[in-house]
């Protein structure tokens, strides 16, 4: 799959939990319209286009009347499956990013690759279990189905930190600041795959 020339991708994903709708532009400006029902996570993934620098238009219609957990993860797989749209084979991208953001007292690293073969580590010792109506085990599970449905390897290590919404936050900013630096173009590259086998595949796809 090659990336779009300006490198989108949009996804729109029916279940009998949710309808969720995602579209993503990597060379963006930081515009985000988000209205998944969970407010905690639009928040979050207002952190991720304003620092990744990508525009972001998300909309879910779920089962919140159960828990957030349909929805949180639909909305992590949806955005996933739209970031490995916008970018196709991966042809010219830094490949790897890795950023450590501080929010006051909290302190998160972030190392990811575009490297098509999910992975997550995450150690987040998160205080508090709800953040407004947000669990914060979905952190956990919102980062779980993007890296499935990315191929990205993540890894999420909090260093120092008290309060629960700015660890979380903490968090997204240094994804958002990885991401960017892991999928912006290389000029080095000349448009080749970075990759010494010649070939980034994301498994499954
Ligand atoms: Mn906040």
């Amino acid at each position: 799959m090659s990336a779009s020339p300006c490198r989108t991708g949009s996804v729109h994903r029916v279940t009998g939990e949710t309808d969720v709708s995602v579209s993503i532009a990597l060379d963006g400006s930081g515009q985000c319209r988000a209205a998944t029902g969970v407010p905690f996570l639009d928040h979050m993934l207002h952190q991720i286009a304003s620092h990744g620098l990508v525009d972001l238009e998300i909309s879910a219609k779920g089962d919140t009347h159960i828990d957030d957990h349909h929805t949180n993860e639909d909305v992590g797989i949806a955005v996933g499956q739209a970031l490995a749209q916008a970018l196709g084979d991966r042809r010219g991208i830094h490949r790897f990013g890795h950023f450590v953001a501080p929010l006051d007292e909290a302190l998160v690293q972030v190392a990811l690759d575009c490297s098509g073969r999910p992975h997550l580590s995450y150690n987040l010792q998160i205080p508090a279990q709800k953040i407004g109506s947000y669990d914060t085990e979905l952190v956990k599970e919102f980062f779980v189905a993007v890296v499935n449905n990315s191929g990205l390897t993540l890894h999420i290590r909090q260093l120092d930190g008290a309060n629960s919404h700015h660890i979380v936050e903490a968090c997204f900013k240094a994804f958002a600041r990885a991401l960017r630096m892991a999928t912006e173009i290389d000029p080095r590259r000349g448009g080749e795959v970075p990759s010494s086998k010649g070939v980034l595949e994301q498994a499954g796809a």
